[in-house]
């Protein structure tokens, strides 16, 4: 955290350091609240910076009692050293060896960076800013050092010691009740990997055999009893190491791969080298416990943290503007393992529905940034949807453009000429320039330009010249610090649908009078403002497919016909646009609803929309596809699109009355997918399994919603007898929607069968969190005060007031400004526990200015009341700021 000035850091004002830290020892006695540390750094100037210059070393809160220079003390006294820096004004020219010994309270630590207690354990974290609350150091991703650790803690506290690297030794202290274990880390690393946890946990353990020989002892620590839990999540781990080695040729490099599951955590995990710290909701699942889209998170976490290995650790990031080098890339890694695990085409659909739901609410809004930045003024509030899912579609859009081979081959190119290093997004970028021959200077652009483009297409053919004509457009609208913008390089994957005939074979003619479009892989690249394409031989009017498996991370707009939806509902050959073509007409539909709802009329009634539902509900082979199919837009999807002047109740009841439309309308199909899919046999997590589940639950949804009176009763039935939590949830989810004695019954009773288990009693709190009915607040509230809610456990925070904020429209959005007051003032008191978790609950309030104007002076008063108040933290006040200005 940045205590010291409001000045943002700068990406241009970046400099090479004027040290470098070769070495650091460091020697951790854990004690709860008077723990030791003691820094040996051998520090010498940095030949590539600028001589004489003072050695300045970052802290957070720190105290110092110790420190010497090359042996000789050093007067504590004297000022050069307060809790947030440590000055030498003229450092040794040469290499030297500064010794630091500070002691630090782990359990007053409640921002949890830092060092801080969690359960039966002491754990760290570091990323971005965290080891200047351990101990003075240049904390920078681009000062690499080589770390041993030792640690020392009570035997009966601590019987578990673990750090980065491999360990070299470990022992009793003679004549006393501790004892101590040391770890040693061969590779450099910035000091945000440096982990280490001291506890008594328990374990499982297993073997992974590179692909070279190498044998990797791998261990996951849970709390206790938990052991069995942890078993899916080493199953992962081996999984995620081989398709490293398969899909990117990436080999684990040290002999321990260690997993510590935690729960307090103030994100999902961290790629610590060798020591990933995980927040338990992503180790932890058995079926009773876990849904089917918790093992896929559990799934998609572990793996995302160890393919960091090589890309952010091994390849780590000159300066935190680069972030995204390391974020977007690992989570296009993710996607790309997930996929290979499951149903690409529906991976697709669920990653772009994040995409949608996450970031483009941002781009949209007054948060909007780069994806590589050029401004922070707290660089955890830049661990966003941006970042990462932005950036993964970056990398995601090179690969479509450049094709397999020469994104494989710049790949190659990167691990080989940047290992070792931290490295800038030029760099990375270099390497494709060079593996595809090409220049990719306008392509990067999406790393400078933040906001989401429009394409704008329109149509035209001409059955007399047998030619379709398209005319494509892009533009993007201000964002802040960016009032215009420069064309992107938009790969446009499309196809052309003739009916049942399916595809065209597409020949392009001519563009602006030049001919000869290179149409191969069926896709054009937009560079420009705009831009022609004339189809020739096109013997039907064709339903254009545009940006086939979400080619962009653009809007589009075209108006489709009614019987073009319909069409590629049924016909298209890329499934991810069947969805979409879905989804366009659910939106469409919704919107006119939401315009009749708010004249005073009755939601709009689509007897078509309802039968191409019908068509992939009777027909489609793959469950998992239809489920999303038949799930419409959320009520936040709706309210991007309207854009201006939203009002989060008329959504509602547009949304709610075509539900319950799907519902009665499709009740016999939905009735016999309910029936015909029930899972017989043992359970498992795997892709078709949990694709069945899906299908089932999102059906019986849609019956309750349709007030099908068998719906209802197979709700009631499944709840009494789930053997799942998938299936348990969802039933609870189901009669959940409306307001009735057996719904406070079945609360009750899952409270009572899951309580003890944080993780469920989660689910528990956001259900009741985002049920939306007038009450929902003064429900919240209680459970405020439930013995099971706690504002210090991030989890807690997330499940019951992020909930509300980000998950229940109408209530957080009440005209009354309630739901608003109420964030705000739970941000205010989190704000002087954990600023990290409390800015990020404000940035619920991100779409503010798009709300109708009643709504948007509520919100702007709450907004104001937090800017206003006393003693801010630089986390909470930059979010704040930001949305105001
Ligand atoms: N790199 C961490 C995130 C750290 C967040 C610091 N505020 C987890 C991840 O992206 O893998
Ligand atoms: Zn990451």
């Amino acid at each position: 955290m940045r205590t010291d000035t409001a000045e943002p850091v700068r990406l241009k004002d970046y400099r090479v350091p004027d040290h470098l830290i070769d070495k650091v020892d460091l020697d951790v006695k854990l004690r709860a609240t008077a723990t030791q540390v003691t820094a040996r750094l051998s520090i010498k100037p940095n030949p590539k910076g600028r001589p004489d210059t003072p050695l300045v070393l970052d802290g957070d809160g720190l105290a110092a009692r110790r420190i010497t220079l090359d042996g000789v003390d050093l007067d504590l006294a004297s000022g050069f050293v307060t809790p947030s820096q440590l000055t030498l004004t003229s450092p040794p020219q040469r290499p030297f060896i500064l010794e630091i010994e500070t002691e630090l309270d782990p359990t007053a630590n409640t921002r949890l960076m830092g060092l801080y207690r969690t359960g039966h354990a002491y754990c760290t974290q570091c990323e971005a800013e965290g080891f200047r609350r351990i101990t003075y150091f240049l904390d920078r991703p681009d000062v690499l050092s080589v770390y041993t650790t030792r640690i020392e803690a009570e035997v009966s506290e601590a019987p578990a010691l673990l750090s980065n690297g491999n360990k070299i030794a470990e022992g009793k202290i003679d004549g006393t009740s501790r004892h101590f274990a040391v770890w040693s880390d061969p590779f450099p690393k910035p000091c945000y990997l440096f982990a280490l946890v001291g506890g008594d946990l328990g374990s499982i353990h297993d073997e992974f055999v590179t692909r070279s020989g190498r044998r990797v002892a791998l261990g996951i620590y849970v709390e206790h009893g938990k052991e069995a839990f942890a078993t899916y999540a080493m199953d992962a781990l081996k999984r995620s190491m081989a398709w490293d080695e398969t899909a990117f040729g990436r080999e684990y490099d040290l002999d321990v791969f260690n997993i510590v599951a935690v729960s307090d955590f103030n994100m999902g995990a961290m790629e610590n080298k060798g020591l990933n710290v995980f927040n338990d909701k992503y180790v932890l699942a058995s079926p009773a416990t876990a849904t089917d889209a918790d093992y896929a998170h559990i799934e998609a976490v572990i793996a995302h943290e160890y393919f960091h290995n090589w890309t952010g650790n091994r390849i780590t990031c000159r300066d935190w503007f680069q972030l995204c080098l390391k974020e977007g890339l690992t989570v296009f890694r993710d996607h790309e393992f997930s996929s290979d695990m499951r149903s690409r085409a529906v991976h697709r659909i669920a990653d772009v529905r994040t995409l949608r739901a996450q970031q483009f609410p941002e781009d949209a809004g007054p948060l909007a940034h780069n994806v590589r930045p050029d401004a922070y003024l707290e660089i955890n509030n830049f661990y966003t949807a941006t970042i990462y899912e932005k950036g993964a579609e970056i990398i995601r859009m090179l690969k479509v453009l450049i094709g397999d081979e020469a994104f494989a081959k710049g790949m190659d190119l990167y691990f080989e000429r940047f290992d070792g290093t931290a490295a800038t997004i030029e760099d990375f970028i270099s390497c494709f320039a060079e593996s595809a021959q090409r220049d990719l200077t306008q392509f990067s652009r999406w790393y400078n330009q933040s906001g989401t483009p429009l394409v704008s297409v329109t149509a035209v053919y001409d059955p007399a010249a047998r030619t379709f004509t398209l005319d494509l457009s892009q533009s993007s609208k201000p964002t802040p610090g960016q009032p215009t913008k420069e064309p992107f390089v938009i790969p446009v994957e499309l196809g052309l649908v003739a009916g049942e005939h399916g595809d065209l074979k597409l020949r392009a003619g001519e563009e602006d009078g030049a001919s000869g479009v290179e149409l191969g892989r069926g896709i054009i690249e937009l560079t420009t403002p705009r831009r022609r394409i004339v189809f020739r031989d096109v013997p039907v009017r064709p339903s254009p497919s545009l940006f086939r498996g979400f080619s962009a991370p653009v809007r589009v707009e075209y108006d489709w016909s009614e019987s073009d939806l319909v069409t590629l509902v049924a016909h298209d050959s890329d499934s991810f646009n069947r969805w979409q073509a879905a989804q366009t007409f659910a939106t469409r539909l919704l919107l006119r609803s939401v315009e009749a709802v708010r004249a005073g009329g009755a939601p709009a009634y689509e007897p078509n929309f309802i039968d191409a539902l019908r068509i992939v509900t009777e027909t489609s082979a793959d469950p998992a596809f239809t489920a999303q199919v038949l799930t419409l837009p959320g009520e936040a999807d709706i309210a991007r699109e309207i854009g201006q002047d939203v009002d989060p109740d008329a959504i509602h009841v547009a949304r709610k009355a075509l539900r319950a439309a799907i519902g009665h309308d499709l009740s016999q199909p939905l009735l016999a997918a309910y029936a015909r899919l029930e899972d017989k046999g043992p359970y498992s997590p795997d892709a078709a399994a949990a694709g069945r589940r899906s299908l089932r639950n999102v059906a019986l949804d849609l019956l309750v919603s349709g007030e099908i009176p068998e719906g209802v009763r197979l709700a009631a039935a499944q709840f009494a007898s789930a053997s799942t939590m998938t299936d348990e949830i969802a039933a609870l989810g189901a009669l959940s929607q409306a307001a009735s004695a057996e719904r406070e019954t079945a609360l009750e009773s899952f409270y009572q069968n899951h309580a003890g288990d944080a993780l469920v009693i989660d689910k528990w709190f956001a259900l009741q969190a985002m049920i939306a009915e007038p009450g929902a607040l003064a429900r919240v509230k209680k459970l405020t005060a439930h013995p099971a809610f706690s504002l210090a456990n991030p989890n807690r925070v997330r499940s019951l007031i992020g909930a509300f904020a980000a998950g229940n429209q109408t209530q957080f959005n009440a005209p009354d400004g309630s739901g608003y007051d109420f964030v705000a003032d739970a941000v205010l008191e989190l704000d002087r526990k954990n600023p990290q978790v409390a800015a990020r609950l404000l940035a619920a309030f991100r779409s503010w200015r798009s709300l109708e104007s009643v709504r948007r002076g509520q919100a702007e008063s709450a907004l104001r009341r937090v800017a206003g108040s006393p003693g801010l933290s630089p986390d909470v006040r930059d979010i704040v700021e930001r949305s105001l200005a």
